[in-house]
C-alpha cells in the first residue's frame, strides 16, 4: 500500500482524538479452561457483545504462521496482491470496502472458509499458504463452537449444539479476512485520527479476532461511547454478530466496532467470521421466547436474505433495522 499526502488522504474519514476509556470499564475476559466461562460469556454478551478469549486452545504456532504468510503477502508488490483477484466481495481489496461506496486505511484478503471454492492467494508459496490456512481456520473455528457450546449452556437452551452445528454445517456460509494497516505517520498528529475501518456491525453470528500488538480496534458501549480495545496478541477478541443478536431476541447485543489508523506501527488482523448455511432461517430460538409466550422482535427471514441486503448497504447503516417488527401498541 503506498503511503499518500495529507491532501490525497482526504477521501477519508477521521474522528476527533478526544477519547478517553472510563476507567470503571475493563473488557470481559473469559478464560475457557475455568467452570465460570459460560456464565462470563453471557453476561459479556448482554452488556457489550463483546469480550476477549485467554487459553483458547489454538497453538500460537498456528497463529503466527499464518501471520507470517500474511505479512509475506502484504509486503508484494500491488500487482502481484491484485492477482490473488480483486475482492468481488473475495480477493484482495485495496482501501474500498463493499461496493457501496465505503473507503478506510486498510488492504486486505477476505477469502470463504470452505476449501472447495475458495479463492487460490497468490502469494510466493500458495501451497504452504493454503496449508497453514486451513489449519488456523480448523483451529479458530473450534474455538468458536466451543464458545457457541459454552453461550448456549449459559443460556441453558438445548440442544447444547444449537449454535456450533451451524458454523460445523459443511454448507455453513463462513468468511476469513485478513486487514493490514499500514502505519500512516502523518496522521494523529493534528488531533485527529483516520479510520481504517469504519464503524460497522458483523452481519454473522460470531467473529473469532485476532491480532498483532498494535491498538486501533474500538467497541461503542450503549451509551453511544467509544472505547479502545488494548491490543493482546497471545488472545482472542470475540464479537457477537447481528444474526446472533437476532437469534436470542435482543438479549445478546451485536456490537458496533472500528479500527483507527496507527501512526507509527502497522496493525495486522485476522477475523473468522461464523455464519450459517445461507438456506438457514435466522429466528430468535423457540426455548428462549418464555414458553412461547415473548414475541419475536424480528420478522423472519434466512441468512441468504439478510446477507444480500447486508452487502447493498454502507458499514455503517443499521442492517437490523429492516428486519425488526413494529411493535404492536
Ligand atoms: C462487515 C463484516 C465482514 O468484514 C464482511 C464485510 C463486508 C465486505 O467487506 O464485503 C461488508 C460489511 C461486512 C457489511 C456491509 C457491506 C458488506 C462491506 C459492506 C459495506 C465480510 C461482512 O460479511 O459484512
Amino acid at each position: 500500500m503506498v503511503l499518500l499526502s495529507k491532501q490525497a488522504t482526504e477521501q477519508y474519514s477521521y474522528v476527533k482524538n478526544c477519547m478517553a476509556t472510563p476507567c470503571s470499564f475493563t473488557i470481559p475476559v473469559v478464560d475457557l479452561s475455568k467452570p465460570d466461562a459460560k456464565s462470563i460469556i453471557v453476561k459479556a454478551c448482554e452488556e457489550f457483545g463483546f469480550f476477549k478469549v485467554i487459553n483458547h486452545g489454538v497453538s500460537m504456532e498456528a497463529i503466527s504462521q499464518l501471520e507470517s504468510e500474511a505479512l509475506n503477502f502484504f509486503s508484494m508488490p500491488v500487482t502481484e496482491k491484485e492477482k490473488t483477484g480483486l475482492a468481488n466481495p473475495f480477493g484482495y481489496g485495496n482501501k474500498r470496502i463493499g461496493h457501496n461506496g465505503d473507503v478506510g486505511w486498510v488492504e486486505y484478503l477476505l477469502l470463504k472458509t470452505n476449501q472447495e471454492v475458495n479463492v487460490p492467494v497468490h502469494s510466493q508459496n500458495p501451497e504452504k499458504f493454503r496449508c497453514v490456512l486451513d489449519d488456523y481456520l480448523c483451529a479458530v473455528r473450534n474455538m468458536g463452537c466451543e464458545i457457541l457450546d459454552l453461550m448456549a449452556e449459559g443460556l441453558k437452551i438445548q440442544p447444547k449444539n444449537v449454535l456450533s452445528k451451524l458454523l460445523m454445517d459443511k454448507q455453513s456460509d463462513s468468511v476469513f479476512r485478513v486487514n493490514h494497516y499500514p502505519a500512516c505517520p502523518e496522521m494523529g498528529l493534528d488531533g485527529e485520527n483516520l479510520i481504517g475501518f469504519g464503524e460497522h456491525t458483523d452481519p454473522q453470528i460470531i467473529s473469532l479476532l485476532r491480532s498483532n500488538n498494535t491498538s486501533g480496534l474500538q467497541i461503542s458501549l450503549r451509551d453511544g461511547s467509544w472505547i479502545s480495545v488494548p491490543p493482546d496478541y497471545s488472545s482472542f477478541f470475540i464479537n457477537v454478530g447481528d444474526s446472533l443478536q437476532v437469534m436470542t431476541n435482543g438479549r445478546f447485543r451485536s456490537v458496533k466496532h472500528r479500527v483507527l489508523a496507527n501512526g507509527f506501527q502497522s496493525r495486522l488482523s485476522m477475523i473468522y467470521f461464523g455464519g450459517p448455511p445461507l438456506s438457514e432461517k435466522i429466528a430468535p430460538l423457540p426455548s428462549l421466547m418464555k414458553g412461547g409466550k415473548e414475541e419475536s422482535l424480528y420478522k423472519e427471514f434466512t441468512w441468504f436474505e439478510y446477507k444480500n441486503s447486508s452487502y447493498g448497504s454502507r458499514l455503517a447503516d443499521n442492517r437490523l433495522g429492516h428486519f425488526e417488527r413494529i411493535a404492536a401498541s
